[in-house]
């Protein structure tokens, strides 16, 4: 458990990059203390209640009967039932708060980080808020999410996800899952049962379902986890909610998925973030692919 104000080294050690390539993920229990998380949670609410506030002059669409709305470069996903005005995702969702701008420069987080891309310095890729409220939280079905970067990037493998829980997370309210080892397949088909979105979630005969890690963990706890890691979560059948934050991350100077900006975080000074608005695709290659 991390001691807020105090600084340590937020290194990986060379057991812990071990059991991430092996894995394909990687969990640190209470990283962000109690004080640290109500702000959080209230940033989170605070950005849900700008997000009803402005959805209503926004693009929708329906997926599979799921209902989408685009707003400028933010897209808006609702829980499923035909009616309902529940936000489960906001991506992306950083520039919402200044306190979600702070956590995406958080040096607990791109510490670890940099030392899975294997550079000094990275830019965000996509962050998004995941929110599974009490009895109403829908599922998310088994996928990598390399399938649903590859045609806006070409380092899909240099994209790793760390996940941040706001709240307590069980199997009763829907913790995430993921199944071990499934990063080293590649990207894997699709479902192919004929719905619009069949294509993103991983056909059942890839992977084992007995091989599924519960994240069963305390709020403030990370979960690092590969691009190519299958990985999902059930409903949330519980009085509590399970609210959490994916940050996705790539070496330095890449554009943004979505707004096509270059937000460049560097990995061991605390200057925060810096804003490029060019696009910028160059890489000169990290010490891992
Ligand atoms: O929130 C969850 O449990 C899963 C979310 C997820 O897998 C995703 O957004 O890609």
């Amino acid at each position: 458990m991390s001691e807020v104000g105090v600084r340590r080294d937020y290194r990986l050690t060379g057991d812990d990059l071990a059991a991430y390539r092996r894995d394909g993920f990687l969990v640190q229990t209470s990283v962000f203390n109690e004080p640290e998380l109500q702000q959080l949670r209230h940033a989170v609410e605070s950005a849900v209640s700008l997000v009803k506030e402005q959805v209503n002059a926004g693009k929708t669409y329906l997926l599979d009967g799921k209902r989408f709305v685009d707003l400028d470069t933010m897209t808006v996903q609702f829980e499923h039932s035909p009616d309902s005005g529940t936000i489960r995702v906001i991506e992306p969702v950083q520039h919402l708060h200044p306190a979600l701008e702070k956590l995406v420069a958080e040096q607990r987080i791109l510490v670890p980080i940099c030392d899975i891309i294997g550079c000094a310095n990275v830019s965000v890729w996509t962050n998004k808020l995941n929110l599974k409220r009490p009895m109403e939280g829908s599922g998310f079905r088994w996928h990598q999410d390399a399938p649903y970067w590859i045609h806006d990037c070409d380092h899909v493998h240099l994209l790793p996800s760390v996940y941040l829980a706001f709240d307590d997370a069980d199997e009763h309210n829907g913790c995430l899952q993921i199944i071990r080892g499934s990063h080293k397949a590649g990207c894997l088909p699709g479902s192919g049962d004929g719905s619009q979105l069949a294509g993103f979630f991983t056909d059942d005969s890839c992977f084992d379902e007995a091989d599924a890690v519960l994240f069963e963990i305390p709020a403030g706890s990370l979960i690092f986890f590969d691009p190519y890691a299958i990985h999902g979560s059930q409903a949330n059948h519980s009085n509590q909610p399970r609210r959490a934050i994916i940050m996705t991350y790539q070496p330095a100077n890449f554009a943004m998925l979505k707004t096509g900006e270059v937000r460049n975080v560097p990995g061991q000074k605390q200057d925060g973030i810096s804003v490029q608005t060019t696009r910028q695709t160059q890489f000169t290659g990290p010490a891992w692919s």
